[in-house]
């Protein structure tokens, strides 16, 4: 890959033992056994273009047409589906409890989500009728933001282990704009077992590292990555460590996908993410809205779960002034 890729800061190994794509798995699509053994050994599944474009496209615009609402998207001088980041927003202002979760029960996005061809690969997989977790994660993703380094099982394998996350791009998602990174094989690491037997809120663990050249070195294998489009599926392995690359979009983009956890029927649920918990991480009021960092290194802004007031408005304290609408 000829772009220089960024994760945490820190700038990929860009020579071909450190950093590679994805392995197409659309040829084995209807091959039960065949799709077992390959998310066995390689712990993901990538399938392009499984999706038709224009299912995704709807729940992009379901999604965006929310964000532009409340001043993070431009959809003034930009069309919406462009998804560039309005200089100054009014998230400060709107009942974030409220608006995250019309994002979740989105029409549009909860069909994309629950996409009969995505069901079909997990049904050959795990041998039966599944279903997926109520929660979603949705993320938007402003230019200078990205996720940490981390496994999926430490959240959400509170009911069974026999979990599985799907990574959605919704609408393409180019290198420059920070999709998913996955590091080739993690998921069979014997240096990980203390980490994945721990579980986040219990043991209040945070991101496995904030080094993505460092993980490499001692876990081995390649990061793997790509440019994504939109109807693109990715399924993965919940121990596979993955992060994503930072958003640097030239052109102020913000990324926009989502991941989804999927299990057999039959399997006990993870309670956290049923229901109309507001607290799946205990505690107060919280809200799952990733980024809006002041600053790199501002912690309390840093944690995808913010906390919100009585009127599920955000703490804006840590957000960048310049970024906010204030009163006159
Ligand atoms: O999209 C991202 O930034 C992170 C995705 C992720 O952590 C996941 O799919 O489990
Ligand atoms: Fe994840």
């Amino acid at each position: 890959m000829e772009q220089e890729l960024y994760c945490r800061g820190v700038k990929l190994n860009p020579s071909p033992e450190y950093l590679g794509e994805l392995r197409d798995s659309s040829n084995i699509l209807s091959d039960a056994d065949a799709l077992k053994a390959r998310m066995d050994e390689e712990g993901y599944l990538f399938f392009p273009g499984l999706i038709e474009r224009e299912k995704v496209l709807k729940a992009r615009r379901e999604i965006l047409l929310k964000y532009a609402t409340i001043g993070e998207i431009d959809s003034i001088n930009h069309d919406v589906m462009d998804s560039i980041l309005q200089k100054k927003s009014f998230i400060g202002n709107v009942n974030l409890v409220a608006f995250t979760e019309s994002i979740r029960r989105g029409a549009a996005y909860e069909d994309l989500t629950e996409d009969i061809r995505i069901m079909n690969v997990y049904e050959k997989l795990l041998g039966g009728p599944v279903r997926t977790f109520e929660f979603k994660w949705p993320r938007f993703v402003r230019p200078g933001e990205g996720t940490g380094i981390h496994s999926d099982n430490i959240y959400v394998t509170g009911g069974t282990q026999n979990v599985w996350t799907t990574w959605i791009p919704i609408g393409d998602v180019a290198l420059e704009e920070g999709p998913i990174v996955l590091l080739e094989k993690s998921h069979k690491s014997p240096k990980l077992t203390t980490y994945w037997g721990k579980d986040a809120d219990k043991d209040k663990v945070g991101w496995l590292s904030e080094n993505p050249t460092g993980v490499q070195k001692s876990i081995g294998g390649r990061w793997l990555t790509g440019n994504f489009k939109a109807g693109d599926i990715l399924c993965f392995d919940v121990r596979l460590v993955h992060a994503s690359l930072d958003n640097r979009s030239s052109v102020n983009r913000c990324r926009l996908t989502s991941d989804t956890r999927y299990q057999l029927q039959s399997d006990p649920l993870d309670e956290r993410w049923y229901g109309g918990n507001l607290n799946p991480h205990g505690g107060q009021m919280k809200v799952f809205l990733p980024g809006m960092a002041r600053q790199v290194g501002n912690r309390k802004f840093e944690e995808e779960w913010k906390p919100v007031d009585e009127f599920g408005r955000l703490d804006i304290s840590a957000v960048n002034p310049e970024r906010l609408v204030t009163e006159e």
